[in-house]
């Protein structure tokens, strides 16, 4: 069975990070059995630093879109098989943004803002045996702003950040327009991918102006309830 290596549940989600959750919607919405090993320290055995990986009877997989790809080749679980060529470039398109553009943006909202640090701080952090917690957070913090000035991203102003958080929520919204999925009423990976982030900031429990933010988005709002409601309800109920 495959195994998929995680954080663990934080704020509410299944999974603090949206590419842990994304693979994890995506095992939920193709039906495939798995379970989860999850706990920090699970960055130290992943193959390329990183959370999410898989193991599947030994295969080592890292990386949200390479194990989706490995679900969908190797497993013959395609939630795209009925989509067109263009629907499929849409959706490579899309998730590509959300992976390398609205995560900066999220990652900024939670680690570099005064507001949320001490909750990241606590959640991520608190268990740490004294005095490490003392260093640890504030050097891996400073490696994340570090890190955003060189992706570009934290040379922007916090304004023009939320504007950019404006625009991909929008874009996201219309491309849904009066869908239940972004494809019509037939899940495809894209819905994976797109609740994983929006529920990130929507869903989670953090409240933050990102968070207000997103909130504002009702058809957003009421897509992420749809399918926390379809595939996480044993969550929501505790
Ligand atoms: N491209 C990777 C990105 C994964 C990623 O950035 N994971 C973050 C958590 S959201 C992580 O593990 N960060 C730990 C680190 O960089 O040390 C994917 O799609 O899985």
């Amino acid at each position: 069975m495959i195994k998929l290596y995680s954080f663990g549940e934080n704020f509410s989600l299944i999974d603090p990070s949206p590419f842990v959750l994304k693979v994890d919607a995506y095992l939920r919405m193709a039906n495939i059995e798995f379970t989860t090993v999850a706990k920090l320290e699970n960055l130290k055995k992943a193959p390329k630093g990183k959370l999410p990986f898989i193991d599947d009877n030994g295969l080592i997989i890292g990386d949200s879109q390479l194990i989706i790809e490995h679900l969908k080749q190797q497993l013959g679980q395609d939630l795209d098989s009925q989509l067109t060529a263009q629907q499929r470039a849409v959706s490579y398109l899309v998730t590509k943004s959300l992976d390398e553009n609205l995560y900066f943006i999220l990652l900024y909202s939670r680690w570099c803002r005064d507001d949320s640090w001490p909750l990241i701080k606590q959640a991520f952090f608190s268990k740490m045996p004294f005095p490490i917690r003392l260093i640890v957070p504030n050097m891996l913090r400073k490696k994340v702003i570090k890190g955003l000035y060189g992706q570009g991203l934290g040379r922007h102003s916090n304004s023009e950040i939320q504007q950019m958080l404006r625009q991909n929520l929008q874009s996201l919204s219309d491309l849904l327009a009066d869908n239940q999925y972004f494809f019509g009423d037939q899940l495809s990976a894209l819905d994976a991918a797109a609740f994983a982030f929006l529920a990130a900031f929507i869903l989670v429990d953090i409240d933050n102006p990102y968070n207000r933010i997103a909130r504002e988005y009702s058809s957003l709002v009421s897509y992420c309830d749809r399918i926390q409601q379809q595939f996480y309800a044993e969550q929501r109920n505790g």
